[in-house]
């Protein structure tokens, strides 16, 4: 069934696959955005691995390739007459939520960025809730999660909820959280008041806890150069497999922190599409908040990078492995078992992690090394600032 769907973030790394991916599969398709992600390279000296045009463009291209509309709304989700009007003006039948500060090194710089990702990220999602509330009650909401919201607990990680048996009785809740940094903490926060929202107000809503995603290419990035994604490698905005690659490509040693045993999930850019696409076909009940835990395999950094290591060697490239001081404040040796079979339930098809697949990703990085700026890849974000770990180790001494 064809349906309006709004995707908020419609700049970003997977906001515009996504919207591209809707547009082609013959849905009417907006995207909303502020560019805060092009503000915050800029704050950062960084940029994305490939030339990114201004979305205007990006929509102008995909028209003369595909004719094919994408509609453009330019503005801020922390406004709420601005996501009101959007919402009463175009009344999505889905809105796919990807619009927030997605880094946690960026939201761990200082107080002023954790309050920043934090009010951007809640207050966003919350003046989306309370639009389509008041404005379009019918709206599904697929909200980007992450299942860094579960941390690395100790036991089993369900599909969003866990029944807990207590002094003989027996109660569901949404599974406990042990966020890692204050942006993941925001996804948190989003995730309360979007139960509250389906709960007391009847809300539909799906909360997908995605894993760490890799990638450079889908099947519409892949139709024209000026239709890329905003790929990123330095430490704030790249994330490890993306990272990993770069580094091998420029001969910089791959940067695992600590011990490198840092179990995640992670899965493909292609298949974020894929498992949104699912999202949006099957919509929650009004009342029901349904919960996916969005990856399709799990992989520690160690093993990650020796596995680039490998792909590498395979093209005649001789890449080294560095153990680096960690600069987060996680565990690096841990129990991970997280279920994640709704999505497959659903009809996902993954597309696994192999060989030829990070070959294919070194190469076509390798055609931009010249772009590669190697001074973004250590940037040195700590978790807890180094005058705090001195003198807790002064205090124990
Ligand atoms: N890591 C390294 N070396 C690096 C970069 C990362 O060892 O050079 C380690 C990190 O310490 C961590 C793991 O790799 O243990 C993953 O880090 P990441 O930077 O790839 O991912 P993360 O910070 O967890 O955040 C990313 C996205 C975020 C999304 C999240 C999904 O930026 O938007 O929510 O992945 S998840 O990790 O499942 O929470």
């Amino acid at each position: 069934m064809t349906q309006r769907i709004l995707v908020l973030g419609g700049d970003g790394y997977l906001g515009w696959p996504t919207a591209m991916a809707f547009s082609r599969a013959g849905h009417r398709v907006a995207v909303l955005d502020n560019f805060a992600k092009r503000d915050w390279e800029a704050e950062l000296g960084v940029r994305p691995l490939l030339p990114i045009p201004t979305l205007e463009q990006r929509i102008q291209a995909w028209r003369e390739v595909t004719e094919n509309d994408i509609e453009l709304f330019v503005g801020d989700l922390t406004d709420y007459g601005f996501v009101e009007n959007v919402v009463s003006g175009f009344r999505p039948d889905t809105i796919v939520h990807y619009g927030e500060q997605p880094s946690a090194p960026y939201s761990m710089i200082d107080a002023r960025h954790a309050a920043y990702t934090q009010s951007n990220n809640v207050v966003g999602n919350l003046n989306v809730l309370f639009a389509i509330r008041d404005q379009s009650p019918e709206t599904h909401l697929v909200k980007l999660g992450t299942m860094g919201e579960y941390g690395t607990p100790d036991i089993d990680i369900e599909e969003g909820y866990l029944t807990v048996d207590h002094n003989g009785r027996s109660h569901t809740f949404l599974y406990p959280k042990t966020p890692g940094s204050m942006y993941h903490l925001s996804k948190v926060h989003d995730s309360h008041n979007i139960h509250f929202a389906t709960r007391i107000w009847g809300l539909r809503a799906t909360d997908l806890n995605q894993g760490v995603v890799y990638g450079l290419e889908t099947d519409e990035t892949a139709l024209d150069r000026r239709l890329a994604t905003s790929f990123h490698y330095d430490e704030v905005f790249g994330t490890a497999l993306n990272r990993f690659c770069v580094q091998a490509a420029i001969g910089h040693p791959l940067t695992v922190y600590g011990k490198g045993g840092q179990t995640r999930g992670y899965l493909n850019i292609r298949d974020t599409i894929q498992c949104v696409a699912l999202a949006a076909a099957n919509p929650a009940a009004a009342g029901e908040l349904r919960v996916y835990n969005q990856f399709t395999e799990q992989f520690t950094v160690l093993e990650l990078a020796e596995r680039v290591k490998a792909a590498a060697a395979h093209l005649g490239w001789d890449v080294t492995i560095e153990h680096s001081r960690n600069p987060r404040k996680e565990l690096e040796e841990h129990y991970y078992n997280a279920r994640h079979s709704k999505l497959l339930d659903l009809g996902l098809q993954p597309t696994l992690l192999n060989e030829e697949l990070i070959d294919t990703m070194l190469l076509k990085i390798a055609d931009q090394r010249d772009r590669i700026d190697p001074t973004t890849l250590v940037q040195n974000v700590r978790w807890v600032p180094e005058q705090l770990t001195e003198a807790r180790a002064t205090s124990r001494a």
